[in-house]
């Protein structure tokens, strides 16, 4: 594959509702989008990072420099048998996976289309269908929640994920499970306790949860070893996990029992696929994370979702749950029994609606190929 032109563009797009999680309050998103062009196909990426470094490190500005600084030079200055390769030549970049993510895969776009298959199949997917689930944020009261929860459920998501904190947490759940005994019901925690909160994280193992996520600090694995020892309720690891190792580690000491696979946050397909191999050999579940994308990093998503270690219903749901109006044609709905289509068409299987993100477009570069 020769690239001869990238685009990076930043969108701004208002969510329908705000979703908040126990490091803040998002309304408004700003997405950075890459566009590239290569033996006469197009393909998309996007950058999932939030707008504040409150997640992870990455910004829409880091992601932008790390973008046009680096990894669109190295990308321009040769020819790549796929987009595996070019995934190893980002290697001396330390860290900036989203970035790394949105411009490898783009290329698995590409390559799916000059293949004429759609990416699920490029990628090894075997399903045709996925499981949904949802993720819903901290409310403004109880009532407010429950009442979203009741909503999500009549459209037939599979499962349900609050967002916990302290203080939100264990009265919340109670009420929660009185309603709704027997749905699939977790909760993430977004890094919100420390193992001083052992006694109340201990509480959590009276909702029949499918998992906690994330309860400790972003970047530890050796305290949710201990936490896990503790809890009958599985952990399941989402901010620190950057890569296949990574997964490796925090299996081998136990600290956790699933892991939600992130595209951006492994950095890319090729990350994503080895890290999903490995769980699967090792007969730990994964899911897919959502990170409140446009329609591009949602079709990314859904795409390997098809994976077969994905067991797990994932935060991968309707357009329409984000966004008044989505940036890709068609928009991304569910099935009456929580399911996405998996799309057939070849590459993303979705396509951009040009004329809608020239309209939110906020910022605009491309790079040129020189001849
Ligand atoms: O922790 O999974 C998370 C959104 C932004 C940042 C982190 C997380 C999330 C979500 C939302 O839970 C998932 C989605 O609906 O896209
Ligand atoms: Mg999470």
């Amino acid at each position: 594959m020769k690239i001869d032109r990238i685009e990076l563009r930043e969108i701004r797009m208002p969510l329908v509702h705000f979703f908040e999680t126990s490091f803040g309050r998002t309304t408004d998103r700003r997405i950075v989008l890459l566009r590239a062009r290569a033996d006469g196909l197009e393909g998309w990426g996007e950058v999932t990072c939030g707008e504040s470094p409150f997640y992870s490190y990455e910004t829409p500005a880091t992601a932008w420099h790390i973008l046009r600084d680096f990894l669109i030079p190295w990308a321009l200055e040769k020819s790549w048998d796929s987009p595996a390769e070019l995934a190893k030549r980002f290697r001396p970049v330390r860290g900036h996976n989203m970035a790394k993510a949105a411009l490898e895969n783009a290329l698995w776009d590409i390559e799916a289309q000059s293949q004429g298959v759609p990416l699920a199949e490029l990628l090894g997917g075997t399903r045709e269908e996925i499981g949904c689930g949802v993720s819903i944020g901290i409310q403004n009261s109880p009532q407010e929640l429950l009442e979203k929860i009741r909503r999500e459920l009549a459209a037939g998501y599979q499962r349900v994920k609050v967002k916990i904190k302290p203080g939100w947490d264990v009265e919340l759940l109670e009420s929660i499970r009185s309603q709704f005994p027997d749905i699939g019901l977790m909760a993430d925690a977004n890094s919100a306790y420390t193992l001083a909160d052992v006694a109340r994280l201990k509480l959590l193992d009276r909702f029949d949860l499918m998992m906690v996520e994330q309860p400790l600090g972003w970047d530890d694995l050796v305290d949710h070893s201990r936490l896990q020892r503790e809890l009958k309720t599985p952990i399941c690891l989402d901010e620190s996990i950057h890569s296949a190792e990574d997964a490796r580690k925090a299996i081998e000491i136990g600290a956790g029992k699933i892991i939600n696979i992130k595209l951006g946050r492994v950095g890319g397909h090729s990350a994503a696929r080895k890290l999903h191999d490995l769980c699967l050999a090792r007969h730990v579940p994964v899911w897919c994370g959502g990170m409140l994308e446009s329609g591009i990093g949602r079709a990314h998503n859904i795409a390997m979702s098809t994976l077969p270690g994905f067991v797990l219903p994932g935060d991968v749901s309707a357009s329409r749950r984000y966004w008044a109006q989505d940036i890709i044609d068609p928009e991304v709905t569910v099935t009456a029994k929580g399911t996405i289509v998996v799309p057939r068409k070849p590459g993303l299987g979705y396509l951009p609606n040009l004329e809608r993100i020239e309209k939110l477009t906020a910022r605009k570069e491309s790079f040129e190929r020189r001849r």
